[in-house]
């Protein structure tokens, strides 16, 4: 891991002291720089949005970080073993898949995280787009380097779904379900989206990526007419805006302890928790798979992680993929 910046190394100061008080002494000690280095450090940090008061003879005190994404407070004392090892954000970006796929071609290390404040060209699965404005939402990549065979990689698309779900349930309290092969809803509506995309020979994967969006502060007017199914965003359900800085931290965390489980344990224990947060089970659906639709009641998931739907003449059918339907 790259060492610290100065401003990560303050950042991670305030986040490890419970008031919330740093002196500058402490700070000064240890980024090994004069009182006066300091005091520009915090200068440039209240220039970014960051609201902290100095208080004489207690020292400095961070008040409120502004909404937006920055490597250093999204890193500050996260400790995670490996996602966020690095982290990359771009105000503006073509896809942050897209980003974390050319980054991976160039050598990126396990657990890098790109982020983007607005996508130009946010993409869904099968050449869809993702509506992806600025400022409100989450749009992640995960880079991740597991020594799996290609086959295994499509499975990692339960570990993104069940971080999203927990992350949601820790910073709104509001329980989601999942929906195969890659949508998170609540009350139906779709308010996240996963695609993940690797780079692979036919014996052995170079990299994969996770990528996840997350409606979280979208409002009912920035979502086009046209959508396939209904959306919503965190914001809306909850009735009350999410912190994006919280927000991320929260799944970067979540994925981080489910890809140890995914790397010590395999898929089954994560298979297991999506499973839980699916309620399809048992139920009747349709699955529109391009030319072929197939109705059926939707068994679960196999070893594999097609989708299994009993049709009406008994016959299992194993699905790879499709847009599920509940009817
Ligand atoms: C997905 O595709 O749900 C995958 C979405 C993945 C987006 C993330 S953002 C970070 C990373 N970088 C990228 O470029 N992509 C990933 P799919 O199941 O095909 O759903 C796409 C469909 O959802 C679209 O055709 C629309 O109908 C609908 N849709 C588009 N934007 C939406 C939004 N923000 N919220 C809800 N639904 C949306």
């Amino acid at each position: 891991m790259n060492s610290p910046s100065p401003r990560e190394t303050i950042l991670s100061l305030f986040s490890q002291n419970p008031d919330g008080f740093v002196s500058g002494e402490h700070i000064s000690a240890k980024l090994g720089v004069s009182r006066t280095a300091v005091w520009k450090h915090i200068r440039n940090l209240r220039q970014s949005g960051y609201v902290i008061e100095a208080i004489p003879s207690r020292g400095y005190q961070l008040v409120q970080s502004p909404d937006v994404l920055m490597p250093e407070s999204i890193q500050a004392g996260l400790e995670c073993l490996r996602v966020g090892s690095r982290v990359r954000c771009f105000e503006e970006t073509d896809s942050t898949n897209l980003q974390a796929c050319r980054l991976g071609d160039e050598g990126e290390i396990d657990g890098l995280v790109v982020i983007a404040d607005r996508q130009t060209s946010g993409k869904g699965r099968m050449g869809r787009q993702w509506e992806s404005p600025g400022g409100v939402n989450l749009y992640a990549s995960i880079l991740l380097r597991p020594a799996i065979l290609p086959f295994e990689a499509p499975k990692l698309t339960f570990l993104s779904a069940v971080a999203v779900c927990r992350a949601i349930t820790s910073c709104t309290g509001l329980q989601p379900t999942v929906k195969w092969p890659n949508d998170i809803l609540l009350g139906g509506a779709k308010v996240a989206g996963l695609l993940n995309e690797m780079s692979s020979e036919t014996d052995q994967v170079h990299y994969v990526v996770l990528g996840i969006g997350v409606n979280l502060n979208m409002r009912a007017n920035q979502f086009p007419a046209d959508l396939r199914y209904p959306a919503t965003s965190l914001a809306i359900v909850a009735g009350q805006p999410v912190s994006r800085l919280d927000f991320v931290r929260t799944l970067l965390r979540e994925i981080d302890a489910l890809y140890q489980i995914y790397l010590e344990q395999g898929s089954a224990p994560i298979m297991a928790a999506w499973t839980e947060l699916c309620d399809l089970t048992g139920k009747a659906v349709e699955v529109d798979c391009n030319q072929l639709k197939i109705a059926g009641t939707m068994i679960g998931l196999a070893e594999d992680g097609a989708l299994l739907v009993r049709t009406a003449t008994g016959k299992i059918e194993n699905i790879y993929a499709g847009d599920v339907r509940s009817v």
